[in-house]
Formats: C-alpha cells, sequence, structure tokens
C-alpha cells in the first residue's frame, strides 16, 4: 500500500485551520454571543411567509398574512394596557356548560368581524402567522433573516402578550372585563386533560375546525411529541408523554436549555425543550 505522503499545500491547509480554530472562531463565537438585540420589525414592510413541513412528503405552503396598519403603531406600555382585574385561568376539560356557552359567544362575535378588522380572528391568526413564517426581516441586519419568534427566549414572552391582547379582545367583545382564556392540560395525563378538549369538537360551533387532525380526536389520547408513531395503545402514549415532559421540564436543568438562547440580531434559531418537546 503506497504510503500517504504529505506536500507543502496540506502543510499551508492545516496551518489554516489551526489559525481559524486558535483566532477568528472565538472571534465569530464572541460577536455571535454579544451581537446587537433583536430589533423590531419594520411593520410596513411584509413579505410573503412560508412554512414546510417534515412528516410526509415534503410540501411548502405560501401564505399571505400582512397585517392591516390601522393608524400610527404604539409602544407597548403596562401603564396603557393595565390589566383589567385578576384572571382565573382554568383547564378547558373542567369547565361549565356555562362558560363553554359564554366562550362559544365571544369566539362566534370574533369570527364575526371583517378581516380588516385588527380584532378579527383571520387578523389573530395572521399575527401568528406573519411572525412565525417570515412575514418580517429582521430590522439593520445584513441579509434577509426572518423575525422568528419560537425557538429562542423570545418565545415565551412573546406568546404571553399575544394571548393577553387576544383575551383582551374577547372580554370585550362579550363585555365581560372578567373573561379569561381556557387552556389545555395536558399535562395530566390521568384525568382527561390528555385529549383535545371536548368543547372544540362540537360541530357548527365557533370552536369547532374541520381541518383539526380527525387521528386525534377524543377519545384518541393524543401524542405530544410529533415523533411518537400512529396506533401505539393509549397506555405507552401516556407513558411516552410523561417521558416527554420528564425531559422537557426535569432535565432542562437551566433557564437557558428550558426556554432557549437569547435572539440577537442578525441570528436566527436556537433550541429549547419548551419549544421542540412540550
Ligand atoms: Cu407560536
Amino acid at each position: 500500500m503506497r504510503k500517504p505522503t504529505t506536500t507543502l499545500a496540506d502543510n499551508a491547509s492545516v496551518q489554516s485551520i489551526t489559525f481559524f480554530f486558535f483566532c477568528c472562531f472565538p472571534l465569530i463565537l464572541f460577536a455571535l454571543v454579544h451581537a446587537s438585540p433583536i430589533q423590531i420589525p419594520d411593520l410596513t414592510k411584509c413579505q410573503v411567509a412560508s412554512a414546510s413541513w417534515a412528516s410526509g412528503p415534503p410540501v411548502t405552503l405560501y401564505f399571505n398574512c400582512c397585517l392591516p396598519i390601522t393608524g400610527p403603531i404604539v409602544d407597548f406600555s403596562f401603564e396603557k394596557y393595565k390589566p383589567i382585574r385578576k384572571h382565573i385561568r382554568r383547564p378547558a376539560h373542567t369547565a361549565s356548560e356555562e362558560y363553554i356557552a359564554k366562550y362559544m359567544k365571544a369566539y362566534e362575535l370574533m369570527r364575526a368581524l371583517p378581516d380588516t378588522d385588527p380584532r378579527s380572528l383571520k387578523v389573530q391568526a395572521n399575527i401568528h402567522c406573519s411572525f412565525c413564517n417570515g412575514g418580517y426581516l429582521q430590522a439593520g441586519v445584513t441579509g434577509d433573516i426572518p423575525l422568528q419568534v419560537h425557538f429562542s427566549w423570545f418565545f415565551l414572552p412573546w406568546h404571553r402578550w399575544y394571548l393577553y391582547f387576544h383575551e383582551r379582545i374577547l372580554a370585550s367583545l362579550i363585555g365581560d372585563p372578567g373573561f379569561s382564556l381556557l387552556y389545555w392540560e395536558w399535562d395530566d395525563q390521568v384525568y382527561g386533560g390528555n385529549q383535545i378538549p371536548e368543547m372544540y369538537t362540537r360541530v357548527n360551533t365557533s370552536l369547532y375546525d374541520e381541518k383539526r387532525r380527525v387521528e386525534v380526536q377524543p377519545p384518541t389520547i393524543v401524542p405530544l411529541a410529533a415523533s411518537t408513531p400512529a396506533n401505539l395503545s393509549a397506555s405507552i402514549v401516556i407513558n411516552q408523554n410523561l417521558n416527554n415532559m420528564y425531559q422537557s421540564v426535569v432535565t432542562a436543568s437551566t433557564a437557558t436549555l428550558f426556554m432557549g438562547g437569547a435572539l440577537r440580531a442578525g441570528a436566527d434559531l436556537s433550541n429549547s425543550t419548551v419549544i421542540n418537546n412540550p
């Protein structure tokens, strides 16, 4: 067998890589870690958003979910948007019929608003679409880098803000300042929280959507991880769900592991268990 020979060019490559590793790489890492804070996007510039799905045949869908700009953009302040009152948010599967009727009425009124109304369900959905699927680009950076509100610490505060106003709109539509959103208590794997809440399965109501996946309709136990194979027995799905929650909450031992890393100007995605693995 012929003995490999080392050439002058090989030596130069090794030296270059060594130089890069010890000199440039730490500088690049430093620059990434200490890059400028993320900027707010220019809301007057919106592009077609897109979404891809890894499971099934590769497909990319394009959405025009640009938001209507109906007036001057007002910065959020706790002074201007004081909490109306203390809210008690309950698991959806424990809601009373009386509360479900109120909930349906609130969404009925929201759905009845014209699509041009910033409070409409259409615009509420488009807010999520445009900030999740690349409708807006990061301001003040080189290149077309979308502002992505998932996969970083931005995930939790952004969605908190989103639901805060969603709840206020519903409350104002039915004239009930105490109206509170219900939540899906999927971490309850024992007393009925592990199914899609029944109130969302009632056909011809404002909470029903025929596009929801039929294979996870009640009484099927909803697998929390997308990687869970179909057709497993209920007890195995429950076991896997409990395992997934343990991995996400208990083994994510730092705030960064749980919530994701900082989102800096020019950066795209980082990772966290709260987003990838409920
Ligand atoms: Cu989201």
